[in-house]
């Protein structure tokens, strides 16, 4: 749906520097760069917590220290950047996103947020405005998940989804605690963790998909974000001699595992859960030795689903088709762990008219759509208005890829679009 609001002339749209924009996000690149042997090109490994994630952390609170912001850090690491307003005491507003990122990542998933967010303050600097409401940076902690395994940790916590406890301990692949890795990196804060919650919440990002591309805009305004289900499966069969061991008399988890990445294509391929996506990410057999079957096999599946029922349904199915495996192999064992799970989540009219109001002033047309991926604002949308805007992606919108690529008009647009919305809600009154 293209929106139909009236285009109103440049009235109090924000002008920000793209140069200076840009020049941030590819400093911010450089820390935990990395040559990709897929791509060919240089991609960055910045996960929540190691040394390169500390050093963006240290840079971005340089930054937000040198625009004037002051700076705090909550117990789960999350660093905030205030500008005060005119009227202190006024519900804040509050722009954010991650800066962690997954291993194979580009330089602007949760980076152009952050960083976006910074240009527009620095850009209100420069232009010497001042808001009536504080305007509030944030770059949530582990937004990716990939190295705890939960996603939106952060900002769930943040949100009171989930505790701090919950967080503290969950552990990343080598055994080493969320709580003790925090405090390694000294970004364990005295913050109380629990928000207050903003005016209104804002959050630029790339699309990582390929509508807005297809359908020919720069930036998009986005309605909420998908169902999202992610469980860890175990299955323990037993070694075995490959040569010597008669197939009837084999536990093979390697083949089992095989038997749910095929089904979980095939729940989508049927048609009978709507737009589910399926995505078995993570697969490991053990020993791992080519004369030895495997007793043990990891896996991640990943499920997306616009429809909370249709999001019900598949996950019945293939808990279903979990519990029909030891049938096919006598003596196999099936083991499951939720590690996230997140209902399709709207987000607010109000906040979506301000920063489609807002492409309007900037003369920049622009489409509502669906976040295929999930996004801090999905957590925060719990306790404030909230609304997100997206940046067209090139290549198709490929994402945690090397080859995620935004143009720097693009990022621009998108940006200025963020602070003129920022603009706008910063100088609304209470209701
Ligand atoms: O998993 C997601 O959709 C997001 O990248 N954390
Ligand atoms: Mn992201
Ligand atoms: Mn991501």
């Amino acid at each position: 749906m293209t929106d139909t609001l009236p285009t109103r002339a440049p009235s109090n749209a924000l002008a920000i520097d793209p140069d200076r924009l840009w020049a941030s996000l590819m400093e911010l690149a450089r820390i935990g760069a990395y040559d990709d042997p897929a791509t060919g090109l240089v991609g960055v490994n910045r996960q929540s917590l190691t040394d390169a994630d500390a050093e963006g952390r240290r840079l971005l609170v340089r930054w937000m220290e040198e625009a004037g912001l002051e700076v705090t850090i909550d117990e789960m690491g999350t660093i905030f950047g205030r500008r005060e307003g005119l009227e202190p005491d006024l519900a804040l507003i509050m722009a954010g996103s991650h800066i962690d990122s997954v291993a194979t990542a580009g330089a602007f998933d949760g980076c152009l947020g952050v960083l976006g967010a910074l240009e527009v303050i620095r850009s209100l600097n420069d232009a010497g405005i001042a808001t009536r409401r504080p305007i509030v940076i944030a770059a949530f902690t582990e937004e990716e998940g990939v190295r705890f395994g939960t996603d939106m940790l952060g900002s769930a916590v943040a949100a009171g989804r989930l505790t701090l406890e919950y967080a503290y301990d969950l552990v990343d692949d080598a055994g080493l605690r969320f709580g003790d890795e925090l405090e390694r990196i000294g970004f364990r804060g005295d913050r109380p963790v629990r928000l207050d919650p903003p005016h209104a919440y804002v959050e630029c990002h790339i699309e990582q998909g390929p509508v807005l591309a297809q359908e020919g805009y720069a930036v998009g305004i986005v309605t909420g974000v998908q169902a999202i289900s992610w469980q860890k499966v175990t299955l323990h069969g037993r070694a075995a001699h490959a040569g010597t061991t008669p197939t009837e008399l084999r536990i093979d988890a390697g083949l089992a595992a095989a038997q749910v990445i095929v089904h979980v294509r095939e729940m989508v391929d049927s048609g009978r859960y709507g737009r589910l996506r399926a995505t078995v990410g993570h697969v490991t057999t053990s020993p791992g030795l080519p004369s030895v079957v495997p007793d043990r096999a990891e896996l991640t599946v990943d499920l997306r689903n616009p429809d909370d029922g249709h999001m019900a349904a598949a996950e019945a199915d293939l808990a279903a088709f979990l519990d029909g495996l030891p049938a096919r192999q006598p003596g196999l064992r099936v083991e499951t762990k939720r590690m996230a799970k997140t209902r399709q989540v709207p987000f607010d009219p109000g906040v979506q008219d301000a920063a489609a109001a807002s492409a309007h002033d900037l003369g920049l047309p622009t489409m509502r759509l669906m976040s295929g991926a999930g996004h801090d604002a999905q957590e925060i949308a719990a306790i404030a208005p909230t609304a997100m805007i997206f940046v067209r992606g090139q290549h198709d919108g490929i994402s945690h890829n090397p080859r995620e690529y935004s143009t720097p008009d693009d990022c621009a647009a998108g940006i200025a679009v963020l602070g003129t919305t920022l603009l706008r809600l910063a100088e609304e009154a209470d209701a």
